[in-house]
């Protein structure tokens, strides 16, 4: 039965050719199920109730394909694209499945293989563009080290930027108005990832020489893994306007890059990352596409693939939903409200400096014990979180 929460394209869910495509093979074991197409994964989201498909160069044409081959590939996906109304917002360049890049893409210490990598990106954008897509995503799978006797970490970082900057420079040069996305990932696949986190990537970003045209792609499962808060590193994106793109998806803290379906682990996690993401807590909210990097469990048959991409996109939609009541909640407005209420005649001291502004601070008498001892209703504000999670409070 229909109901508020099935997706429809006005949501802008998007979903990776890699991802509803993943077979199920893991490093232990072989795949499970058929590989669904990139023409039948785009009539499947469709039907699903997408908004549209990302996708790697590779994930459509295979590596070292001849140019015949890649326009007949392109020209019937791209006939699919048009029959099902769906839409490509982001490319991306497959940089490490190939074994010429085991030391590296824009990292390698061979000079060679990373022009090699930039070529193979200019193509991936070319693709890109040629699909429609505005935001180009980057992940650099074999961006790492097993051993610092290899390189100095400052040269990686050298000829990444490098890259980075040739690829900005060529794109503006091409009158393409695209957007660069990093995403970081900590532990997995080389020993030691360069720029592991997206507060890493945020730093890098103000490195480059376009850097107006270069945020992140921060995903749930790389924050969570080695423990950090996908909440925190959203939050910080989107404060400095870098939040071009992001990958949803569930993982257990501690883990392998685990990419299960979105909103199945971590559920107040999942929730504080949608209200933000929905903006209910008050600021402007994300319009960008909403895109799930995950995939459907090894136990799974291709029923079960799409039964993984309806969850995520009902999830986020259900999430979305206690957000908003969450936030409209009086009980919960009446806290925040009295929490910010209590600071206000001292929120001015300190929000701009001046020599006046520092002897008015400086003379301030605070009575420390008496500001100490109050209590914030933070447990009574989660305790309701949770209840309106729950569905025992609405
Ligand atoms: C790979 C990786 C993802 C990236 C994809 C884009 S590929 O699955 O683990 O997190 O977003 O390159
Ligand atoms: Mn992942
Ligand atoms: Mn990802």
């Amino acid at each position: 039965m229909p109901d508020a929460f099935d997706p429809t394209p006005a949501d802008r869910f998007t979903f990776g050719l890699w991802t509803v495509g993943n077979p199920g093979a893991d490093p232990f074991g072989g795949r499970v199920r058929e590989r669904i197409s990139p023409v039948e994964i785009v009539a499947g989201l469709a039907k699903c109730g997408a908004y549209g498909v990302n996708l790697h160069d590779n994930d459509l044409i295979p590596f070292g394909a001849p140019a015949a081959e890649r326009d007949r590939i392109v020209k019937e996906f791209k006939k699919a694209l048009r029959e099902h109304g769906m839409k490509v917002p982001m490319a991306t360049t497959n940089l490490f499945s190939h074994a010429i890049f085991r030391d590296g893409a824009f990292t390698s210490a061979d000079a060679r293989v990373r022009a090699f990598a930039v070529q193979k990106a200019m193509r991936a954008i070319e693709l890109g563009v040629e699909l429609g897509a505005k935001t180009i995503v980057f992940w650099g799978g074999r961006e790492g080290c097993e051993t610092e006797a290899a390189k100095d970490a400052r040269d990686a970082l050298k000829w990444n930027r490098e890259c980075m900057n040739f690829l900005c420079a060529w794109s503006k040069d091409q009158g393409w108005k695209l957007r660069f996305a990093l995403e970081a990932k900590p532990n997995e696949p080389r020993s030691e990832i360069y720029l592991a986190t997206t507060g890493h990537m945020l730093h890098f970003i103000e490195t480059l020489d376009h850097s107006e045209m270069v945020g992140v792609n921060p995903e749930v499962a790389h924050e969570n893994m080695p423990g950090l808060s996908m909440v925190h590193a959203v939050a910080q994106s989107m404060e400095c306007g870098k939040l071009f793109h992001i990958d949803l998806n569930g993982q257990k803290i501690g883990r392998y890059d685990q990419d299960l379906r979105f909103g199945s682990e971590d559920l107040k996690g999942a929730f504080f990352l949608v209200r933000l993401l929905e903006g209910t807590g008050g600021y402007p909210a994300y319009t960008g596409p909403l895109h799930f990097d995950a995939h459907a469990y090894r136990t799974e048959d291709v029923a079960g693939v799409w039964d993984f991409a309806r969850g995520c996109m009902r999830s986020y939609k259900i999430l979305a939903a206690k957000a908003k009541a969450f936030d409209a909640d009086r009980e919960v407005r009446q806290i925040l409200a009295d929490n910010r209420k209590l600071g206000a005649s001292h929120a001015k001291a300190i929000t701009r400096f001046s020599k006046a502004a520092a002897m008015r601070l400086l003379a301030e008498s605070f009575d420390a014990e008496a500001l100490a001892a109050r209590g914030h209703r933070y447990e009574r504000l989660d305790q309701i979180a949770f209840e309106v999670l729950t569905g025992v409070r609405r």
